[in-house]
């Protein structure tokens, strides 16, 4: 189905069959109290406000048959694949440290799993990373390369970390991103203000930026 997207700074056309619905790291280690994002000294409950329209957006691209992608950030339980550079800031460790959640960051324990409203359905790709982008030493490009995928409609958190992390990649990939405001979302209002404003600064830098709302115009037809 081939539709166009109301965005700044312009509007796009893409494909639905060609595009994928990127949602990064809906962890319950970032959204929730007592994870990852907490012990960093935030407030996670200004991540919330993107679970809903999010919930809707996948909906949406799961009744109209658009491939949807989930990522996870996250290391091994043996910590192996993360940096000793990630892993100890300032001399504070966090990552593998036991949480309410389990150990914080770690593949398989409770914090580290998507949250209840975007769970994955099964045959839904889930991409475990180990670092902020989604590209960094996983197989998206291949998964998305294989599928001739060209558009990315992504969603997720942080916006100013991962988020930007993934477009910029993706970018470089040669792929069309649109970032959709409201499904995004930062611990930090002023960073949510100005990391969509470079997405889409200089005629769509690295990306495009709508919201939901102009997702389901667009792709109710
Ligand atoms: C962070 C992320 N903020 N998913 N990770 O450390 O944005």
């Amino acid at each position: 189905m081939k539709v166009r997207i109301q965005a700044e700074p312009f509007e796009l056309p893409f494909d639905t069959r060609t595009t994928a619905l990127v949602i990064i790291d809906m962890q319950r280690d970032f959204v929730l109290p007592g994870g990852f994002g907490e012990k960093l000294g935030n407030d996670t409950s200004l991540l919330l406000a993107a679970v809903e329209p999010t919930r809707l957006v996948l909906e949406q691209a799961r009744r109209i048959g658009m491939f949807v992608i989930h990522t996870r950030e996250g290391h091994r339980p043996d910590l192996s694949d993360c940096p000793p550079a990630k892993l100890t800031r300032g001399g504070v460790t966090f990552i593998g440290e036991p949480s309410p959640m389990g150990r914080i960051l770690v593949r398989g324990e409770q914090g580290h799993d998507i949250i209840h409203q975007l769970y994955p359905l099964a045959g839904e790709p889930v991409i475990d990373k180990p670092g902020k982008g989604s590209f960094h030493a996983t197989d998206l490009h291949q998964i998305l390369t294989n599928r001739d995928i060209k558009t990315l409609i992504v969603c997720g958190v942080t916006l100013e970390v991962c988020v930007h992390t993934t477009v910029r990649e993706a970018n470089d990939r040669g792929y069309e991103c649109v970032v959709l405001s409201d499904c995004v979302a930062s611990y930090f209002p002023e960073f949510q203000r100005v990391g969509l404003e470079m997405i889409k600064a200089q005629g769509a830098i690295f990306g495009w930026v709508s919201d939901s709302e102009r997702f389901m115009k667009a792709t109710n037809v």
